[in-house]
C-alpha cells in the first residue's frame, strides 16, 4: 500500500485500512484459538482483538511511508509492537497493578480467564512479539540484530517496565513534574517512539531521517500520555472503554493533577508542535505522520 503525496490526506481512510491490515496480519501470526493450550491462545486473542485503536502499528506504517519504504515490509514490526502493547495492558490491569475491570470496552483479561491465565497470556504475547519481529527481512542499515535490540530495549527494564515501576512506586506520593516526565518517557513514549523508529528502519532510512523520527516519536509519545491523563478526568468510562477517573481514585500523579486541565492542554499542544517540527527533514513527505500527530492531540478516547 502506498500513500499519495499529492491528494489531501484521508486519515480516517488510512486508519481504517491499516487497522484491517494489522488485524489480518495479527490473525495470521498468532496461533489459532484451537491450538493447544487452547485457553492460553484464546486469552491472547481475546485482548489482542478486543478493539484497540492500533495507533502504534499505524505510526509504524506511517513512518515507513515517510521514509519512502513499502509498508508491507514494516508489517511484522507493526504487529510485534501491538503484541507488546497488549501484553502491557493485560498486566497493567491485573489486581496487583491497576486492578481494572474493563479495557477496550470489554472485561479485562483476568476477569474472563483468571489472574494466572492473564499473566501467562501477557507473557506469551511479549514473547510472540519477538517471534513475529524476527520474520522481518532486515535492511542494509538495520540488520535483524538491531531491530530485535530496538524492541527489547523499548520493552525492557529501563524503559516500558521502568515506567511502570515508577508509576507504581509513585502512587499516593507527591511527585514532581520532572519525575512525572520520567514516567511518561518510559511508560508511554518509549514504545510509541520505538514504533515510529522501526517503521523508519523498515524503509532503510538515513541516520538524519531516523533522528527526526526519534524526536517525533518522543514528543508524540509524551503528548499522548498527557492527553490520556486529560481524558481520564474529562471522559466517561463508556467512551474510553475503561474505567474513567482511575488516576484520581488511585492518587496518581498526572499533568491535570499537578498543573491543572488548561495548562495540561497547552503542554500537549506544545509537545505536538515539537513533534511536527521534528519532521522537517521529510520536507512534506510525512503526511500520514503529521495527520496522526494531530489526531492523537484531538482524540476523545
Ligand atoms: C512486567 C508485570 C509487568 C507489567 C508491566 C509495562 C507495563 C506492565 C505496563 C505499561 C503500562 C501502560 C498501560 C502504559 C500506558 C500507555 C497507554 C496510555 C496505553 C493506552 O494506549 P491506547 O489508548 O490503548 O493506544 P488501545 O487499547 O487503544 O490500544
Amino acid at each position: 500500500m502506498r500513500i499519495s503525496q499529492s491528494a489531501p490526506f484521508d486519515l480516517s481512510g488510512f486508519l481504517n485500512s491499516r487497522t484491517a491490515l494489522i488485524n489480518r496480519s495479527l490473525d495470521g501470526f498468532l496461533p489459532k484459538a484451537t491450538v493447544k493450550p487452547a485457553t492460553l491462545h484464546r486469552a491472547m486473542r481475546y485482548s489482542l482483538f478486543a478493539g484497540g485503536k492500533r495507533l502504534r502499528p499505524a505510526l509504524c506504517l506511517a513512518a515507513a511511508a515517510a521514509g519512502g519504504g513499502d509498508e508491507a515490509d514494516a508489517l511484522p514490526l507493526a504487529c510485534a509492537v501491538e503484541c507488546i502493547h497488549t501484553y502491557s495492558l493485560i498486566h497493567d490491569d491485573l489486581p496487583a497493578m491497576d486492578n481494572d475491570d474493563y479495557r477496550r470496552g470489554k472485561l479485562t483479561n483476568h476477569k474472563v480467564f483468571g489472574e494466572g491465565m492473564a499473566v501467562l497470556a501477557g507473557d506469551a504475547l511479549l514473547t510472540q512479539a519477538f517471534e513475529i519481529a524476527v520474520q522481518c527481512q532486515g535492511w542494509p542499515r538495520y540488520p535483524h540484530r538491531q531491530i530485535i535490540m530496538e524492541l527489547a530495549v523499548a520493552a525492557g527494564s529501563k524503559q516500558l517496565v521502568a515506567g511502570q515501576v515508577a508509576d507504581l512506586e509513585g502512587e499516593g506520593r507527591k511527585i514532581s513534574a520532572v519525575q512525572l516526565r520520567y514516567i511518561h518517557e518510559r511508560k508511554t513514549s518509549a514504545l510509541l517512539c520505538c514504533s515510529v523508529r522501526l517503521g523508519g528502519m523498515s524503509a532503510n532510512c538515513t541516520a538524519v531521517q531516523l533522528r527526526a523520527l526519534t524526536q517525533f516519536g518522543y514528543f508524540v509519545g509524551l503528548a499522548f500520555q498527557v492527553i490520556d491523563d486529560i481524558l481520564d478526568v474529562t471522559q466517561t468510562s463508556e467512551k474510553l472503554g475503561k474505567t474513567a477517573g482511575k488516576d484520581v481514585a488511585a492518587q496518581k500523579a498526572t499533568y491535570p493533577a499537578i498543573v491543572g486541565l488548561e495548562k495540561s492542554r497547552r503542554i500537549a499542544q506544545q509537545l505536538t508542535g515539537r513533534a511536527f517540527a521534528a519532521l522537517k527533514p521529510f520536507r512534506g513527505q510525512a503526511v500520514a505522520l503529521e495527520a496522526l500527530a494531530e489526531h492523537l492531540l484531538k482524540r476523545d478516547r
